[in-house]
């Protein structure tokens, strides 16, 4: 007898057999499946991006729990969002809107020219490998396009840079200094920003292969390390250390000692420290040639431009790295600060510009390099964020930064080009700035403006300009802009982001060539001949320092952030009670 009524569950079996049975339903079904099955197991493969539905994660590296120690992930916060867009409505947020349209296109060419190469040639479209062929362009300047909100950019970075094998040919060496604040410190910058594990992994990778340039009996790194065999040369120098490269290290691998916990890498560029204490130096100023044996130096040049730059620039920027703990540093650079400010400061006889020079075996040169224009910079870092300077100090240090500013961009202004020669030579009748400001102060101050800080007219002629151009090239260098940048974090005057502005509309009429951005062979002739370079710190900080210098939002507050020498910031940090103890340091 058959049932009156089918059982619920046969009902709903014929009701699923109808349905299903038509095509559409079957599509629905299939679609309804896929949803699911992506909500369920989809986070395991991707996750959400900022402005992006989702992006991949990173899930074929090599595993982080060899170099993690726990002090990294949770208690080291990175910035880890992208800046917020900038503004349409505001005139320095749209000026930093055509800073980063320039660097995107400029990037483009690269990777159009150059992909897998470090730096393009953007007149030929030929490319160079002159830092070891790892990419230094994308790998210097991935914080750029993270500072720029570039996200598409720097995830395809991400992905390149997890790939990238740091290895050179035998009897090839990698230069340890550029390495360092090039590459090192480009990843640790990019890691700091955004979180990203893998750029952290990759760092470690890096720094570990470069310890072995420190096996000299001083601490010194030689010039250069083959990353797979270890093996070292002393390179060019026939033997002699630069002071600038023995002690530009120190806040990468001090940060990155501090990520994994390797107390070597703190070791390591400690014994460098160790040794720059102890020396015995004039004055607080440093020689540019060092013996690696011994660790004392070896010449009596004194600079703060080539060779030795950078050295005085992580004394104080290590201290403020780590929390204000490392005193040392801290009172060696207010020391040579001093030696500096007394014994290299001048101000030309005609327009009263100051700017700073070199003793050469007891003769001041009088010459002024752009490389020395980071000082200004420097100073005013110095006096913003170090309290224990008094009053006067604190004053005389702020004068000298703007001083030396004005005089940097001066020489900009002053060319056909408006963009600035490598280095000038001031005619002789300068006199010493702190002869000239002791006279004005016994004077009472007369007129408020102190020597060195007048402002002058644009001058044609040598003779007007009080200066010669006598290395005429601007090598798209970046520490005129640098020193803009904070001189208008620190004082808030929007004279200095107008010079800024003015040097980038030159930049753009003189420097932008069909491929890229290009060096100027004479900055005082137009229309300009260029040079077939682009060099990777130009999109690594000349662009960056722009950016950061006209976007009106902080996104790099200096008092969190601390930039290496090719403008990587990194975040202030404190050492842990045990990290002090290993270390020896005493806060
Ligand atoms: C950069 O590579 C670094 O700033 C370095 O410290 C010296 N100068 C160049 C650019 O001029």
């Amino acid at each position: 007898m058959l049932p009156l009524h089918n059982t619920r569950e046969e009902e709903s079996k014929s009701f699923a057999r109808r349905w299903f049975g038509r095509p559409l339903a079957r599509w629905v079904g299939l679609g309804v499946g896929l949803v699911v099955g992506l909500w369920l197991l989809g986070p395991m493969f991707f996750e959400w991006g900022e402005d992006l539905p989702f992006r991949p994660r990173f899930t074929s590296h090599p595993p982080l729990q060899d170099i993690l120690v726990g002090n990294v992930i949770g208690t080291h916060p990175t910035m880890g969002h992208m800046p917020p867009p900038l503004s349409p409505s505001s005139l320095w947020d749209q000026r930093a809107a055509q800073v980063r349209d320039s660097y995107v296109w400029a990037y483009k060419e690269y990777l159009k020219y150059a992909s897998g190469h470090d730096e393009i040639l953007p007149l030929s479209k030929q490319f160079k490998d002159n830092f070891n062929g790892w990419r230094v362009s994308m790998i210097d300047s991935m914080d750029t396009m993270w500072i720029m909100g570039l996200r598409k950019e720097f995830d395809d970075a991400v992905q390149v840079v997890s790939q990238q094998d740091f290895s050179v040919a035998t009897g090839i060496y990698a230069p340890f200094f550029e390495t360092v604040i090039r590459y090192l410190g480009g990843l640790l910058s990019a890691y700091a920003l955004s979180g990203e594990t893998i750029l952290l992994s990759r760092a470690d990778d890096l720094g570990k292969r470069l310890l072995p340039a420190f096996s000299t009996p001083s601490g010194f790194p030689k010039f250069g390390v083959n990353p797979d065999t270890g093996d070292t040369t002393l390179g060019w120098t026939g033997g002699q250390v630069l002071f600038a490269e023995a002690t530009s290290c120190q806040m990468e691998y001090k940060y990155l000692a501090h990520l994994t916990g390797r107390a070597e890498y703190f070791n390591s560029v400690e014994k460098v420290m160790d040794s720059i204490y102890n020396a015995s130096v004039p004055d607080g100023l440093f020689a540019s040639r060092w013996d690696p044996t011994t660790g004392s130096p070896l010449d009596t040049h004194f600079t703060v431009g080539a060779e030795v730059d950078s050295g005085y620039e992580y004394l104080l920027k290590q201290y403020l790295l780590s929390g204000k703990t490392e005193h040392r540093a801290r009172d060696q650079y207010l020391k040579s600060i001093d030696g500096i400010i007394n014994k290299l400061l001048y101000i030309s006889p005609t327009r009263k510009l100051l700017y700073v020079t070199e003793s050469s075996y007891g003769r001041i040169s009088h010459r002024l390099e752009h490389l020395a224009c980071f000082l200004s910079g420097l100073l005013a870092l110095g006096a913003q964020t170090l309290p224990e300077l008094t009053h006067k100090q604190k004053e005389k240090h702020m004068w000298a930064a703007e001083g030396l500013g004005y005089t940097c961009y001066m020489t900009y202004a002053d060319q056909a080009s408006g963009l600035g020669p490598d280095v000038v030579q001031f005619s002789t009748g300068g006199q010493l700035w702190v002869d000239a400001l002791e006279e004005w102060e016994s004077e009472g101050r007369p007129g408020k403006i102190p020597p060195g800080l007048g402002e002058v007219v644009p001058a044609q002629s040598s003779e007007q300009r009080d200066y010669w151009d006598s290395s005429s090239v601007y090598l798209l260098r970046p520490e005129t802009v640098e020193s803009l940048f904070i001189l208008w974090k620190t004082t808030g005057d929007v004279k200095w982001r107008e010079r800024g502005w003015e040097i980038f509309q030159s930049l753009e009429k003189n420097a932008r060539v069909e491929h890229g951005y290009a060096s100027v062979s004479n900055v005082d002739t137009t229309p300009p001949v260029n040079n077939d370079d682009m060099p990777s710190y130009f999109l690594a900080e000349t662009m960056k320092y722009l950016y950061l210098l006209f976007a009106d939002a902080e996104i790099i507050p200096l008092d969190r952030w601390i930039l290496n020498t090719e403008a990587h910031p990194l975040p202030v940090f404190k050492w842990a009670d045990w990290e002090l103890k290993a270390y020896n340091i005493s806060p």
